[in-house]
């Protein structure tokens, strides 16, 4: 298993702003929101990248999109409309090896994403 800052913030070693736990994720908000509402949903399990998850995380992965649905509703962007983003390696953006979902709203979102 890889370590990173994200297990670190789901372990409560460091701190973040947390917005809601449960026994299996975390979410908190970005450090550099790229939209009003800028949160990140991890599981506490630590799993590198989307390219790998095994079937047995296929609950832990449903249940971290409703985390992600739950708290668009919590931060009142739900009803306005919301993006949840996973990024896969490099070419895909992504830069912290532990799989997170990005929650983006607050504004009205371009697409296609750059
Ligand atoms: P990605 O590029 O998909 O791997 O997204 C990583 C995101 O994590 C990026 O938007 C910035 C955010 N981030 C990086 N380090 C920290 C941190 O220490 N705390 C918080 N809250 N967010 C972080």
């Amino acid at each position: 298993m890889t370590d990173t800052i994200f297990g670190k913030i789901a372990r409560g070693e460091i701190p973040a702003d947390l917005i809601y736990e449960d026994e299996d994720c975390v979410a908190f908000r970005d450090i550099s929101p790229q939209a009003p509402v800028h949160i990140l949903i991890i599981p506490r399990k630590s799993i590198p990248t989307l390219d790998h998850a095994q079937p047995q995380d296929a609950e832990l992965i449903g249940k971290l999109f409703l985390a992600a649905a739950a708290v668009a509703r919590q931060v009142g962007i739900a009803d306005n409309g919301y993006r949840t983003v996973v990024n896969c390696n490099a070419a895909g953006g992504q830069t912290v090896f532990h799989l997170h979902v990005h929650l983006l709203g607050g504004r009205s979102l371009g697409w296609p994403p750059g």
